[in-house]
């Protein structure tokens, strides 16, 4: 899953795709590199974000998802149940959800549907992330939502433990070490499978986000090793080489 966000702020390519055309060219960009979905994102969720309105969100991804859908599998990045209803009659098949909550819409609209977990929001999550047991609790809670979704009717159902959202490094790396646990509990309750986003995040280290390649190329093996079905990433050239060797397909 190649990452596309029409946003000014985003924290790794804010402002770089944030006009139809860029976004549209670099969406192109990604599916000559080889990613299977492009996913279309016109809200930050970095930490210290702001909400965007509806109507900013709608204008920044209805058309892109409209131009990109033809050519590879599209899903929208959005929490705004208009905002994911608009990007489904433009063509996009899956509902990425950082807020876990609009399996409903995913439902009614027969498209898949990604929970992702995040203690908190995007504004305040970051200033105090704590956890009896991180594990447990993030594989809990995604279970608990897949298990309403699967009964609601979507047919297809990722689940992601959410790296960076309301987590330290420290849980970060928990829920990456311990990875194969949540790809087992995710297939015995019948999701299609578990996303992994690192890519550029702070955890990785180095100066900024563009000194994070090595990082989150580690990283989406790491997760791809454990048994990921999907990455999700900014380098989509480096990683589909990874997805080779260690892929689902693989
Ligand atoms: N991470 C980000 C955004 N959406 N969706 C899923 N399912 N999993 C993730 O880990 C995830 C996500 C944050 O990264 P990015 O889109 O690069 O930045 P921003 O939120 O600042 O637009």
């Amino acid at each position: 899953m190649g990452v596309l966000n029409v946003t000014p702020d985003s924290f790794s390519d804010g402002g770089r795709h944030d006009t139809f055309e860029a976004a549209v060219a670099h969406g192109l960009l990604m599916v000559a590199e080889g990613a299977d979905i492009v996913d279309v994102g016109g809200e930050s969720s970095r930490p210290g974000a702001e909400p965007v309105p509806v109507a900013v969100e709608l204008e920044r991804v209805v058309a892109v998802v409209e131009a990109l859908a033809g050519r590879v599998r599209i899903s929208v990045d959005t929490v705004k149940p208009e905002v994911a209803t608009a990007a489904v009659r433009a063509g996009a098949t899956l509902v990425n959800d950082v807020s876990a909550s609009l399996w409903e819409e995913a439902a009614a609209r027969g498209v898949g549907w990604v929970a992702m977990h995040m203690q908190g929001a995007p504004r305040t999550m970051q200033e105090d992330p704590r956890y009896g047991d991180v594990c447990r609790e993030v594989w809990d809670f995604l279970l608990d939502r897949a298990r309403v979704a699967l009964a609601a009717g979507v047919g297809e159902v990722w689940v992601d433990p959410g790296i960076g959202f309301g987590k330290t490094a420290a849980h970060n790396l928990s829920l990456l070490r311990h990875l194969p646990e949540l790809v087992e509990v995710a297939s015995e309750a019948g999701c299609a499978g578990v996303l992994v986003g690192t890519s550029r995040k702070s955890f990785l280290g180095g100066s900024g986000p563009d000194d994070r390649a090595e990082g989150s190329l580690a990283t989406a093996a790491g997760a791809m090793v454990a048994g990921a079905g999907m990455v999700r990433v900014h380098d989509v050239a480096a990683t589909v080489q990874a997805t080779r060797l260690y892929g689902p397909a693989a």
